[in-house]
């Protein structure tokens, strides 16, 4: 405990300024359009502790408005909001009180505009978000501790979406909801959206029905902006790995060609101990922390897409992520056999009282949605107590893969392991949850992680008092 109290007293006042705009950035021997965090096709990753105080100043130099939302990151409603809105031009600071219980993990942020989600992280505006614990302090000791966010942004010279956006940002498409749970805010500079709720826009920018139905994808997977990077200079370290899909739209299939990849961490926090795997499936904006064995020959890691429709079939040729070096750290017995700061509750147990249960209905087809509901910012669809456990049955009944996420409160799902922000349900079926609502009251939203989904509707809001 006391690294930790160390390392808050050297980051409490961490700060960290993120300017969104559109830049010509370097792709192979020529330039693409994107949109970026501080000029780069990747953000900066914000490498944060329990017990810390982050604060991030978002500059939006963008034509559009954009917003920031900590993915995954057990943080009150209130600071992480998704109903703000910084205008073109303006600038918003948010602050975020990292719980001293926080679990370590892989988190990330990126904007949350409604309406236009999909084209601002599609076009590149995301980055990593690294909760570091003390099993970190011993793996750091044993392992590299790389991170890799992979996206498939368009390869174009100038927005491919822009007009559509142009228009939905004059009009429809703000987030709105700022009636919401606004008490206590600060650090506004600019900041907009208290009026005029619009009609929300329920379009999705710039892309047609079908591929707003089917999400938006780009041509390659690239990862932190090459297509697959070469991983040297371990320094005999183990290869650890932070790993971000960071698409809009595309779920991934990792496959790794080396000896052996264990996986440490859920999308949720660490897991309680290594485990095996031959492959890990990674939803759009889902995460894992994985250790890569090399092999006598190097291994690598590639990415099968896979389908949003039917069976989730893999659809084209695997796309390389990254290549590990021969020379690679190969100890497996350095690794820990358990992690003591991981967290072993489980929600499923039979002493778990369950507050309340429900059936949460995904329909539709062309246009998604939740409970037969479209997006409505001034209208509460699920409330819920603080304090309490809730299983809900999310219900697929559409032909679509639908990767839901809820902020704030993470949650497990049965027969899987580990703790979750998204799960991911099969069309036709149903998947179980249950939601630890343990602290933080406050209004946020639950949405489909297609982010077109998200942008035509598929989104309901939650209050937890
Ligand atoms: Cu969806």
């Amino acid at each position: 405990m006391q690294l930790k109290t160390i390392r808050k007293s050297i980051l409490a006042t961490s700060l960290v300024t993120l300017t969104a705009a559109e830049t010509m950035v370097p792709f192979g021997n020529s330039t693409r359009w994107a949109m970026t965090y501080n000029g780069k096709v990747t953000g900066p990753t914000l490498r944060v502790h329990p017990g810390d105080h982050v604060t991030v100043k978002l500059v939006n130099n963008l034509k559009q408005a954009t917003s920031l939302h900590t993915h995954g990151l057990h943080v009150s409603p209130e600071q992480d909001n998704p109903f703000i809105m910084v205008e073109p031009g303006k600038s918003y600071t948010y602050t975020y009180d990292i719980p001293a219980n926080h679990t370590a993990g892989t988190f990330w942020y990126h904007p949350h505009m409604h309406g236009i989600t999909a084209e601002q992280v599609a076009s590149g505006l995301s980055g990593a978000i690294i909760v570091e614990d003390m099993d970190d302090d011993q793996l750091n000791t044993i392992s590299t501790n790389r991170v890799l966010v992979i996206n498939d942004p368009p390869l174009t010279d100038k927005n491919p979406w822009a007009d559509a956006s142009d228009s939905a940002k004059s009009n429809d498409s703000s987030m709105g909801g700022m009636n919401h749970d606004m008490s206590g805010m600060s650090g506004m500079d600019g900041m907009s959206g208290m009026d005029g709720m619009g009609g929300m826009g329920n379009n999705s920018s710039g892309v047609d029905m079908m591929t707003a139905m089917m999400g938006r994808t780009g041509p390659k997977l690239l990862t932190n902006g090459f297509e697959g990077v070469d991983l040297t200079g371990s320094g005999g370290k183990l290869e650890r790995l932070h790993i971000v899909n960071a698409t809009a739209s595309t779920s991934l299939k990792l496959i790794y060609s080396g000896a052996k990849m264990f996986v440490l961490s859920s999308e949720g926090g660490r897991l309680p101990a290594p485990k095996e795997v031959k492959e890990v499936t990674l939803a759009n904006s889902e995460r894992t922390e994985i250790v890569l064995i090399p092999g006598t020959n190097g291994g690598t890691l590639t990415a099968q897409r896979l389908s949003n429709e039917g069976n989730g079939a893999a659809m084209g040729s695997p796309e390389k992520i990254a290549s590990i070096a021969a020379d690679a750290g190969s100890d497996i017995s350095s690794l820990p056999i358990s992690f003591m700061m991981a967290n072993t509750r489980d929600l499923f147990a039979s002493d778990v009282k369950v507050a309340n249960q429900r059936v949460v209905t995904l329909s539709g087809h062309m246009t998604p949605t939740i409970d037969g509901k479209l997006f409505d910012p001034n209208v509460v669809n699920f409330t819920a107590k603080k304090g309490t456990v809730e299983e809900w049955v999310i219900d697929n009944t559409t032909p679509m893969y639908h990767p839901i996420h809820l902020h704030t409160w993470g949650f497990q799902v049965q027969g899987e392991e580990g703790w979750q922000d998204v799960v991911t349900v099969a069309p036709n079926s149903k998947k179980v949850i249950r939601i630890a609502f343990d602290d933080f009251a406050g209004t946020t939203v639950l949405h489909c992680h297609i982010l077109d989904h998200e942008d035509t509707g598929m989104m309901a809001i939650i209050k937890v008092d």
